[in-house]
């Protein structure tokens, strides 16, 4: 482990306050920094975890105006909903603050001076896409229009999902205003930017050269930007949210969000230490880490670093900045606006006391060198086979063990066997690799290695048998017992980064005390002739119905999302009322109606026609019950020749319409009529 440092400063991504945090926030970010400054903090290292909402941008501003309020109202509710979920969660921040704050407008409106005092900056006169009656600038995400390559009807002002090229909002074909619907006309604007190619070669060599070990998809992102070559980057916008820029020249325009957010990052510090804050940002024996999403890196790595070069000042880089790939949830991808998330507040509403579950299977799950997926299968099967039935489960035998062999009181060891031996030695193994795991970043192994102290302690139950030896030796038993309290004291230390709640409660049972890593492994991390309290199960199962309710939530999303994206298939070749007027199409009434034996999608119809009975075979056995359609009208060809299916002849084809997530609605009169009669 490196030591030539005296304190390190450990930084998240702050969330956009235009709605809450989910679990791909969290697994990408939010739970390994945390992880990772709880973990240094039981090192005895100094350290500080500094958050913030970022309050700024132009999806919050259209926002408000959906709504119908200002941006404040906005993110003064989001910044609620997040910080407090957050604190739930047990997320350690030392700090967390706000983008809109005073400090934070100061802080970044010097920055942005400074820079130009210096003349860091360039300025350049451009026409920009602006919405006349929005009275506003469009932000390229904010224009849509046709695709000026492959004609996508629906393409963005920065990119054409259809085929991938980016674009600039002023390439598309027929632009409107996402804001407004309108035409946007072409306007002149001013910019302030950034020349990030002069920084190009300093950026190469501290990060190419320098800093090999980043991980892998972080480094190669950075080598590919520059690879490609820096451009000067606008660095403000015309916009009425937001910092203002500080120059009179440049009223009604405010600095880019993507400048003011990492400076939130020093405002922030500022706002927790007034006095001393600059130790963490200038002194060359601080570390600043940088937890990000993937999303996140070329403004973390190159952006901020150039602002931070440029205003000089012995402003310090960040050490390292291990971002995360994205988590999927149940296979797709996580949107805020197709509401395809498991919301933070939602989550620890729905399974109160259970913030260690989601941290532990985030973590398990954790997107470290590859997308990854939630299901909700998966969290309950990681509960009830690895938390209830592992961990749980050894805490619990040996606090039953003791309070049944020696009423609750850590009993003296007496000589250690070699299997003791053995046992303490795993141990000394796991934390070696632990250590190095977290160190490295690599928190899912590092879980691993946590949890293979309890299967260790489960296995050296199952080997010693106390429950046996308590029948002729109770010294023995004496010293498996207090063997085993120390491995509880270990699992209380090694989780309490993954899961402190569970920590807490462990070391608060065992009289712990503060708690501290360099412990971790020792034989004699509580005494014998203390009292423990009485067991208390760390972890419930969790029941089917408790994940039937989340999965029922998503299905009912996923179909309300196909409703709302439905595109209708285009409409068909001209044909003419001749054609038409050839099908035979009838009213007639169900007599009966069954499923058909062995087909998966068949129902057999008996149809009152008018003129007889007939049979019909229709394949909407998954979308209706038989007995729902009995006594009802429903339309069909009547003149179709004939056909064998499993079997059994079908006269006629029963009309449905095709709903948008695949289901099928039966075709009825919308009042009776006499069966036989005719659909003209
Ligand atoms: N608000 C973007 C994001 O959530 C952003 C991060 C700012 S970090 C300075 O993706
Ligand atoms: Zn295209």
């Amino acid at each position: 482990m490196e030591s030539n440092y005296k304190r390190t400063l450990v930084t998240t991504a702050l969330p956009y306050a235009n709605g809450p945090v989910h679990i791909g926030h969290l697994a990408g970010v939010y739970v390994p920094a945390d992880i990772y400054a709880r973990y240094l903090r039981l090192q005895g290292r100094d350290v500080t975890l500094v958050g913030g909402s970022d309050e700024h941008g132009v999806p919050i501003t259209i926002k408000a105006r959906a709504e119908g309020v200002t941006p404040q109202d906005i993110v003064d509710r989001y910044h609620k909903i997040i910080k407090d979920s957050f604190e739930e969660l047990g997320i350690s921040f030392d700090v967390y603050s706000r983008t809109s704050s005073d400090i934070h407008r100061a802080t970044a409106s010097e920055f942005f001076s400074r820079l130009h005092q210096k003349g860091e900056f360039i300025e350049k006169t451009s026409m920009q896409l602006y919405d006349e009656k929005a009275n506003q600038f469009l932000a390229d995400r904010y224009v849509t229009g046709e695709c000026p390559h492959c004609h996508n009807p629906r393409a963005y002002g920065d990119q054409c999902e259809a085929c991938g090229t980016s674009l600039n909002a002023t390439d598309l074909i027929n632009p409107k205003s996402a804001i407004t619907g309108e035409t946007p006309v072409m306007k002149e604007t001013h910019h302030w930017f950034l020349p990030l190619d002069k920084w190009e070669s300093k950026l190469r060599q501290w990060i190419l050269e320098g800093h090999t070990e980043w991980k892998t998809n972080v480094y190669g992102q950075c080598k590919s930007w520059l690879d490609l070559g820096l451009q000067p980057r606008a660095v403000t916008r015309d916009l009425d949210w937001g910092v203002p820029v500080p120059l009179a020249e440049a009223a009604g325009k405010v600095l880019y969000v993507w400048f003011d957010a990492p400076i939130g990052y020093i405002s922030n510090t500022k706002e927790l230490y007034p006095d001393t804050w600059e130790k963490w940002w200038k002194d060359p024996e601080t570390r600043i880490i940088n937890f990000i999403g993937k999303d996140n890196i070329v403004f973390h790595c190159i952006v901020f670093p150039a602002m931070l070069m440029a205003y000089g000042d012995n402003y310090q880089l960040p050490d390292n900045v291990p971002a995360n790939e994205f988590l999927n949830l149940e296979g797709d991808k996580i949107s805020t606006s197709r509401n395809w998330a498991v919301w933070l507040h939602e989550y620890l509403r729905d399974f109160p006391g259970k913030q260690d579950v989601l941290r532990y299977v985030l973590t398990a799950n954790a997107p470290e060198t590859k997308d990854n997926d939630f299901t909700w299968r998966d969290f309950q099967t990681r509960n009830n086979s690895e938390l209830v039935a592992i961990l749980g489960n050894f805490v619990n035998r040996v606090f039953v063990l003791t309070h049944k062999y020696f009423e609750g009181v850590v009993p003296q060891a007496a000589a250690f066997d070699e299997i003791d031996n053995r046992l303490f030695d795993d141990i000394s193994g796991i934390k070696e690799s632990l250590t190095a795991n977290i160190e490295n970043f690599h928190f899912r192994e590092a879980l691993k290695d946590a949890m293979n102290i309890a299967r260790a302690g489960n296995k050296y139950l199952q080997e010693t048998e106390p429950w046996k030896v308590a029948k002729t030796d109770m010294e023995r038993v004496a010293t498996i017992l207090n063997t085993s309290l120390q491995v509880c004291a270990d699992i209380a230390i090694a989780f309490e980064p993954f899961m402190p709640f569970m920590s807490t409660r462990l070391a608060d049972a065992l009289h712990m005390g503060k708690l501290s890593w360099s412990a971790l492994g020792g034989r004699e991390l509580i005494a014998a002739g203390e009292k423990i309290e009485v067991p208390e199960l760390l972890f419930e199962k969790i029941d089917d119905a408790a994940i039937d309710v989340q999965i029922d939530r998503l299905a009912r999303i996923k179909k309300e999302n196909e409703l709302k994206n439905f595109k209708p298939e285009p409409i068909q070749q001209p044909t003419d009322f001749d054609t038409f007027s050839k099908i035979d199409i009838r009213i007639g009434t169900v007599l009966q109606c069954e499923k058909v034996k062995k087909s998966k999608k068949l129902l057999r119809f008996t149809i009152d026609d008018g003129l007889s009975k007939r049979t019909i075979l229709s394949g909407i056995a998954e979308h209706y019950q038989p007995e729902e359609l009995i006594g009802r009208q429903v339309c069909f060809v009547a003149n179709f020749p004939p056909r064998q299916m499993m079997g059994i002849e079908s006269e006629g084809m029963i009309l449905s319409a095709l709903n948008a997530d695949g289901s099928l609605s039966v075709i009825a009169p919308s009042t009776p009529v006499v069966n036989g009669a005719q659909v003209k």
